[in-house]
């Protein structure tokens, strides 16, 4: 089986470091087709479209986080295909979220280097607003919109416009692997959670924000994207990565069992017009579905995750609507709202996985969530193409894909018709 093989084949990769894979090796469910729309020559973590900002062009550009090269590129259309990458704003320190709004405006999400700041010496996220004023193509103009975001181990990543009046939605992920150990110490509420603040905002520290308005949900490990339902648009739908190894409380005379030291990566799904702020269980919680044949939740084994944050509230934790499966790192979120699929595919949610950090091959893949028909349950899911590491995805106004793999290209996906 060709799946099969192109796994063994990315299995050797992850030790070498990943080649961008050719379309010809590409293999999507029958009736795709996998293009390379662009090569970036950088690390893509994020990628939407927004207007052209040049005086007299009224199209669409793909605008793309270079997350090595700390840019955002430009990349025009050329009949269906990608012209060269333009930078069209620099001086980034390691961004993994854009978002551009009608008015031409760009938002990044960058994270910055360790400093004193209001949760003390460490890494902070932010949000800038990058504008081109002039008319050129290239910004001119660029400040932090909000800043102070708790960063560590994950870092502030995707964004989207809310229903409130286009609110700009923020994931934060957690700066921890599980809560207690695996990167730098935990700020709550902030670390695992999405965040909302006016896209006017400007130089905003998210500290000096008032919890009850800015605070979207809670209790989560590393969140990278986020997204909408296109049926009822104060359903937001948030895909979390799992925690990688809760075994470092695992002693001699207390060993935690091995088969419970991971939790999968699984899809969220919060209300963002209840008033109510969900916590989604990180770290007390865990989920595994092969180990409990369902998604319902188990304590974390770790007995300092319990001394810290307390047992896990089976009862009270909002569940996942669904799982991903171990490692598989299920990363960027887009629904497909066109009619272009045809009904079938409508409203259909996508997900990129990254894939796995330790030599299995889980994930690299797109994968397609089917809902039913009021776009809150989860039907089935299956495997739409396997690639080296996607990592973002978007859909354009027509209903094509587009995915950011973070090898280097822009791959463009269709369906044949
Ligand atoms: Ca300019
Ligand atoms: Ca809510
Ligand atoms: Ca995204």
């Amino acid at each position: 089986m060709l799946g099969t093989l192109l796994a063994a084949g990315l299995l050797a990769g992850a030790m070498t470091g990943r080649s961008p894979a050719s379309p010809s090796t590409v293999q999507p469910e029958t009736g795709f087709t996998v293009t390379t729309y662009a090569m970036t020559g950088g690390t893509p973590s994020s990628l939407a479209f927004g207007p052209d900002t040049r005086d007299g062009n009224d199209g669409a550009r793909l605008y793309v986080t270079d997350n090595a090269g700390g840019t955002l590129l430009a990349i025009d259309d050329m009949g269906g295909v990608g012209g060269q990458p333009q930078v069209f704003a620099d001086g980034f320190n390691g961004p993994l979220g854009v978002l551009a709004a009608p008015d031409g405006s760009v938002y990044v999400a960058d994270a910055e280097a360790a400093r004193e700041g209001p949760y003390g010496f460490r890494s902070y996220g932010r949000v800038w607003r990058v504008i081109d004023k002039d008319g050129d193509g290239v910004a001119d103009k660029k400040y932090v919109v909000l800043k102070d975001l708790p960063n560590g181990r994950h870092n502030t990543n995707g964004m989207a416009f809310g229903p409130d009046d286009g609110m700009l939605y923020i994931t934060n992920g957690n700066s921890t692997d599980d809560g207690v150990e695996g990167g730098e110490s935990e700020v709550l509420p902030w670390s695992g959670s999405v965040v909302r603040v006016s896209p006017r905002a400007k130089k905003v520290s998210v500290a000096d924000l008032p919890r009850r308005k800015t605070l979207v949900a809670r209790g989560w490990r590393n969140v990278y994207d986020l997204a909408f339902s296109p049926i009822d648009d104060s359903k937001l739908f948030v895909p979390m990565n799992g925690i990688d190894d809760a075994r470092q409380g695992s002693t001699a005379e207390n060993p935690v069992d091995p088969d419970l030291a991971d939790s999968d990566d699984t899809l969220h799904m919060t209300d963002v017009d209840d008033r109510r702020v969900d916590h989604f269980g990180f770290p007390s919680c865990m989920f595994n579905v092969t180990e409990q044949g369902d998604l319902s939740p188990f304590e974390n084994p770790n007995p300092d995750v319990l001394d810290k944050f307390g047992p896990c509230r089976k009862n009270k934790v909002v569940r996942p609507v669904s799982s991903f499966g171990l490692h598989t790192s299920s990363d960027g979120l887009a629904f497909q709202t066109s009619d272009a699929w045809g009904d079938d595919y409508k409203n259909d949610l996508f997900v990129a996985q990254w894939g796995s950090l330790f030599g299995s091959p889980a994930g690299h893949n797109v994968v397609r969530v089917q809902l039913d028909a009021s776009g809150q349950k989860v039907e089935s899911q299956n495997v739409l193409v396997d690639l080296p590491t996607p990592l973002d995805l978007t859909f354009d106004e027509a209903g094509s894909l587009y995915v950011a793999d973070f090898s280097g290209p822009i791959y463009k996906i269709d369906k044949a018709v």
